[in-house]
């Protein structure tokens, strides 16, 4: 439990120097035979997946993800031949439905003004060929698919790569499959951690090269993101997920615990509640130990582990000062379980999405409200936005003034060029103006 002056300071935040587990690191020992960084572990990955293809990523998922893949594409066999409880089918219909309505209101059109003085705009083209990474390890995020695929369809990217990571069979999970159908995607490839992001920065035989990959991922699948980034567009580092709640006293307490331990069910999460009510603390508190021992296990392990170590409670004096600290945290997530949310509005300066109201938890955010569940997560909320069409587009200026315009603003354009020493670029525009 934090005072509001020592959450100034608690919440602040120092993109990159999250420390290794220290399990982390054992495990890279057990595996290389010698101490290395995750970092070193990453170059190393990539270089070998650059130089020796579709040999290395099945060298790598064998060791790293211990399965042995034959074929890396999903075939068209395994994707037609998937099928899921109809009434999980019919929901992953809605999300897709939800989620597609909700980014074609995203205004993206170009511009271009004719007018005497000439033409000037912006011209908006989809990429062509952008990857989706799916993280499968401990749960198949089949909701990710779903949160970044039907953006870039939105968006109209013609061709869009899925790479997710087999299980322990070879196989992705038939969810995940289905809404692939769903989504009219037919590029499924059986990777994930660094390798992938390697095959799909460089290509390989079988792995085509990508102009963008999107998507949250391991400490391994960031760091090589990272790496790539130039080789390849990349439209964020998605760290552990964080939440913040601003709650009173009209909140009610079962609420408020049941969206902190949604959250801590993640793994690495970060819970943190900010409240003016003492009341409220109080009856958190009782209830939290309740709804813990209630959930089953593995996720009742998981939530314990992100409420003991990283879960924060922040009393403030009021209101204002409890949007002062989400301002300075820039959650993924904001939840607004106070009196009149949408008066506060005008308050949030910083988050990857609000959720305002009781009705409007985070949870229903990750699967189906409509906004892409892939958030600005570690502060960066400060300077970025959710996943959105504009990541799967690009803008290209066109220049197309006229004789009559050059003659007002070429001359100038001539000083400066003197000006930088640039002489070639001043008499390219002379040559014009003297004819
Ligand atoms: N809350 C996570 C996304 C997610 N939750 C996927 C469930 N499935 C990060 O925003
Ligand atoms: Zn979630």
């Amino acid at each position: 439990i934090l005072t509001y002056q020592q959450a100034r300071t608690a919440l602040k935040r120092n993109f990159g120097e999250e420390s290794v587990p220290e399990s982390m690191l054992e495990r890279i020992e057990k595996t290389f035979g010698e101490k290395l960084t995750p970092e070193q572990v990453v170059d190393r990955i990539l270089q070998d997946v650059k130089t020796r293809g579709d040999e290395a990523l099945k060298e790598w998922t064998r060791k790293l993800d211990r399965v042995h893949v034959e074929a890396l594409q999903v075939t068209e066999e395994e994707l037609q031949g998937a099928s899921i409880e109809p009434e999980l089918h019919a929901a992953l219909q809605q999300s897709i439905g939800r989620v597609e309505h909700f980014h074609q209101n995203q205004p993206t059109s170009g511009w271009i003004n004719h007018t005497e003085a000439g033409a000037l705009g912006q011209i908006v083209r989809p990429l062509s060929r952008v990857a989706v990474y799916v993280p499968g390890g401990s749960a198949p995020l089949i909701s990710t698919l779903i949160m970044t695929a039907v953006i870039a369809k939105v968006a109209g990217v013609p061709e869009i790569i899925v790479a997710t990571p087999p299980d322990k069979l070879g196989k992705v999970h038939p969810a995940i499959l289905v809404a692939a159908r769903e989504i009219g995607i037919q590029k499924i490839f059986k990777m994930g951690g660094a390798q992938a992001i390697g095959a799909l920065a460089y290509g390989t035989e079988s792995v085509p090269q990508v102009d963008k990959i999107v998507g949250p991922g391991n400490t391994f699948v960031v760091l090589a993101k990272r790496k790539v980034f130039g080789q390849v567009g990349i439209e964020s580092l998605p760290g552990p997920t964080e939440t913040l709640v601003i709650a009173d006293e009209t909140a009610s307490a079962s609420f408020v615990v049941a969206d902190l331990l949604a959250q801590a069910e993640h793994v690495g999460a970060e819970p943190v509640l900010v409240t003016p009510s003492e009341k409220l603390l109080y009856a958190v508190q009782e209830e939290l130990e309740s709804q813990l021992s209630a959930l089953p296990e593995p996720n009742q392990g998981w939530a314990r582990e992100s409420v003991k170590e990283r879960m924060k409670i922040v009393i403030v004096e009021n209101l204002q000062q409890a949007f002062e600290l989400n301002n300075i945290y820039a959650p993924e997530h904001l939840c607004l379980l106070i009196e009149n949310p949408w008066e506060h509005l005008g308050l949030v300066e910083s988050a990857g999405g609000v959720f305002v109201g009781e009705d409007s938890m985070e949870a229903l955010g990750d699967y189906i409200a409509g906004p892409s569940h892939v958030m600005p997560t570690g502060g960066t909320a400060r300077f970025s936005s959710p996943l959105n069409v504009r990541d799967f587009q690009k803008i290209i200026s066109v220049v197309g003034v006229n004789r009559k315009t050059l003659q007002t603003t070429g001359p100038a354009a001539a000083q400066i060029a003197r000006a930088e020493g640039l002489e070639a670029h001043a008499r390219a525009i002379e040559v014009r103006l003297q004819e």
